[in-house]
């Protein structure tokens, strides 16, 4: 059973942990979301990556649902004392891996190579690997102007009127090796429950992603973070509105509609179950909150027994 799993950064993560208790680890291959790195006090930040690796070695701040657990903020407190930007909460034993990756990137090694350091060293047997190697930004359009997706969504909090959202640099983009092979060899591909705009949406915006997932034999299945007309968290709701689609489950249906076989729908979306099905999509009901580690080993059961069926 190999699958190759779309990320964003928590609620892949709690999906990927419920996977990786079904299937071995080795046969997991993540393609992660970079839309959303940045660069604080110098250091390359590549958040999503950092969490799916995190809860995968069981190390993430559950709580936060990003971050180290038990982590502390005492760099953070001294930045600001010195008159730096602290509004991104940067923790002490996560500058590790900050400073770790940033120094390997400066030494001419990819983001690739680098993510696999990091995820061995941190004993993750699944394969992570960025969508690209090459810089996909996020940015998101205000009414004063582009911002970096950090600057919406961490400093003004996503309390900002989104316009556009646009993904800088994939035109120019290729994808990191063995993402393509990753998609075209899979037996079922999972894309995770997401933010489609921020998170899986990079991820397809580097050229050749989606034509691979329009081409594989694998069945390509997605778990709606849409429940009941509103984002299981985040922002996603403002950010399909500003893209034109609905904000249900139906708007992610037709978001992925050119290559998607299967969606699942939370049962609070069960009405929209005809609609998906009209738009040539297999629609799954079952619960969709992980709220615990058995929702989430439960959630990914559902998934894998309706890829099987
Ligand atoms: N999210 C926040 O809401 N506030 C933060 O201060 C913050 C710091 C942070 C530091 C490291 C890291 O890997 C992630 C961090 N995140 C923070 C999460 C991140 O901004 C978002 O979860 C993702 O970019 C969205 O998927």
């Amino acid at each position: 059973m190999r699958i190759t799993a779309l990320a964003g950064g928590t609620g892949a993560a709690k999906l990927l942990r419920g996977l990786a208790v079904l299937v071995p680890p080795e046969q997991i291959t993540v393609i992660g979301n970079t839309g959303d790195d940045t660069q604080i006090w110098g250091l390359h930040i590549s958040p999503d990556l950092d969490t799916v690796t995190y809860a995968l070695a069981g190390l993430l701040d559950e709580e936060k649902g990003w971050g180290l657990r038990d982590d502390t903020f005492m760099c953070l407190a001294a930045m600001a004392a010195l008159g730096q930007e602290a509004w991104f909460n940067l923790g002490d034993r996560d500058l590790a891996t900050h400073l770790f990756r940033t120094e390997r990137l400066a030494a001419g090694q990819s983001l690739s190579e680098v993510t696999t350091a990091i995820r061995r060293a941190l004993g993750v047997r699944s394969r992570i690997l960025p969508a690209s190697d090459a810089p996909v930004a996020t940015r998101v359009l205000t009414p004063t102007g582009w911002l970096g997706f950090q600057e919406f969504f961490v400093r003004e909090k996503a309390q900002v009127e989104v316009l556009d959202v646009a993904y800088a640099g994939a035109d120019q983009a290729s994808p990191a090796p063995g993402v393509l092979e990753a998609i075209r060899t899979a037996v079922v591909v999972v894309i995770c429950p997401s933010n489609p705009i921020t998170s899986i949406g990079p991820i397809l915006a580097v050229p050749g992603i989606a034509e691979a997932l329009a081409a594989t034999s694998a069945r390509v299945l997605a778990v709606s973070p849409i429940v009941g007309g509103a984002p299981v968290s985040g922002p996603a709701g403002k950010l399909m509105a500003a893209k034109g689609l609905p904000v249900s489950a139906v708007g992610v249906a037709k978001l992925y509609r050119p290559w998607l076989d299967l969606l699942v729908l939370d049962r609070r979306d069960e009405r929209l179950a005809p609609e998906v099905t009209a738009l040539g999509i297999t629609p799954v009901v079952t619960g969709t909150m992980m709220t615990d580690r058995g929702a989430e080993v439960a959630l990914a059961r559902a998934a894998l027994e309706a890829l099987a069926r």
